[in-house]
């Protein structure tokens, strides 16, 4: 006699297959799956001892979630920039391995005994830090994003790119370990400067191209961090080994690798890098300068052209990043019909200020054509615009600060394309 209380094993393997309706495989009678049944060959031998790898390295299987560079972009990789798979990614935190690298003059090899930083120009005592010097100083552990201001530059005109780590694909977020600014100016002294409201430093790396970037001072004393380790391990060559510059929430351009001078001064530079480059043309041919800050941005990871849908109809995790040079991710919004409804998503980490935000919803598919897009918000109330609103404003000569709202058309397969909705 069975007791009806009690569900069989059968009753309830079926049941929980029709609840999952797609979303597991359903363990189904008379069709055994040898990779349950059968005793497998990593189960018959012995795997790697330890040492087999001394640094470890992702899995062969993971072997193409890699940087890569668009080659039509720049003449060559001296004077170029590759892209983060954020497609394959989760979580916030870059591994350092695979976070965008921008060089003007190639990555260089500088030793941390042959590092120097001279902190010089209108402070009370000239200074030379040598590495061993900088980790002396009272030490700060922040998680920040850097977004190259050329990121999603090739999309102002239309749809160009066909995959998320090449729209978007120009940022990394790490935790970065170092000293603040504030602490090493402090240490030259500010005396001399005099009145610091209309100061600046100008920062400039060891390499070729210096990269010299000019900062007001109010910047350089508020959370700007001299920064020698990233997730917890040093900086790799290709980020500023030994030390770069952090400056949370402003444009990528401005974090100086290989950092090696900081001179305070009366006025700012008006380098090659902020005067003709990393400036914005407007409609009228006037150019924008000092647009330091990234506004607020957000972008689906998957699905998306990189990561379409695999596993048919049923539950699907729409998920992605958002991030504010301003602060906080406070809300992020998802359209599957190209923004004329929205429903806001979950926030899988509550928002850090100028970090990575991930963001998930969680639905249903059932093989609808979407145009899928996602839309940020934050602290300061600011709302991602469309790129419609963006071109209004900005016209169509910018390549730099493309913060617009992006669509992927998810097709009936699964597979996802780059597509404009302007
Ligand atoms: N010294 C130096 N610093 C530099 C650059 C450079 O070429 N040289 N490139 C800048 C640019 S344009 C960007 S977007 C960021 C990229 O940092 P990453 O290579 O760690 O991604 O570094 C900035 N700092
Ligand atoms: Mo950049």
């Amino acid at each position: 006699m069975s007791d009806p209380t009690k569900t069989s094993r059968r009753a309830f393997l079926r049941g929980s297959a029709a609840a999952l309706a797609g979303g597991a495989t359903a363990a189904s009678a008379g069709t055994p799956d040898p990779l349950i049944t059968e005793v497998q060959d990593w189960a018959s031998s012995l795997g790697d001892g330890v040492d087999a790898t001394p640094y470890g390295l992702p899995i062969e299987f993971e072997g193409d979630v890699v940087r890569r560079n668009v080659p039509w972009l720049t003449a060559d990789t001296i004077s170029s920039i590759n892209f983060t798979p954020i497609h394959a990614l989760d979580g916030t935190i870059t591994p350092q391995g695979c976070a965008f690298e921008r060089h003007h003059s190639g990555a260089i090899e500088l030793r941390k005994e042959d590092y120097r930083l001279m902190i010089n120009g209108l402070v009370d005592r000239p200074l030379v830090f040598t590495y061993a010097d900088l980790e002396r100083f009272p030490r700060e552990n922040h998680v920040y994003f850097c977004e190259c201001a050329a990121n999603t530059g090739m999309e102002w005109a239309g749809a160009q790119l066909n995959g998320v780590q090449f729209t978007h694909g120009m940022i990394h977020n790490m935790e970065y370990s170092g000293v603040s600014l504030r602490t090493l100016l402090e240490e030259a002294g500010l005396e001399t400067a005099g009145d610091l409201a209309d100061k600046w430093v100008f920062v400039e790396g060891a390499d070729a191209s210096s990269n010299g970037r000019s900062i007001p001072m109010e910047k350089a004393l508020d959370d700007v961090l001299v920064a020698f380790k990233a997730n917890g391990e040093a900086l790799r060559k290709e980020h500023g080994y030994p030390v770069r510059l952090v400056v949370p929430g402003w444009e990528g351009n401005m974090w100086v690798k290989w950092i090696r001078r900081i001179e305070v001064m009366d006025g700012p530079v008006e380098s090659r890098e902020e005067t003709s480059k990393y400036t914005d043309v407007l409609a009228n041919g006037v150019a924008r300068k000092w647009t330091w800050v990234m506004d607020a941005k957000s972008v689906i990871t998957s699905p998306s052209p990189q990561s379409p849908i695999k596993h048919g109809h049923g539950p699907l995790v729409i998920t992605g990043l958002a991030w504010s040079g301003h602060g906080k991710i406070t809300r992020v919004d998802v359209s599957k019909d190209g923004g004329i409804t929205w429903e806001t998503a979950r926030l899988g980490t509550q928002g850090d200020t100028k970090a990575l935000t991930r963001f998930y919803l969680d639905t249903d598919w059932n093989g609808e054509e979407w145009l899928l897009q996602a839309r940020a918000m934050d602290e300061t109330g600011y709302v991602q615009p469309t790129k419609d609103q963006l071109r209004e404003m900005r016209g169509e000569n910018s390549i730099y600060h493309n913060n617009c709202i992006q669509t992927w058309y998810v097709k009936a397969d699964g597979e996802a394309e780059n597509v404009e909705v302007s």
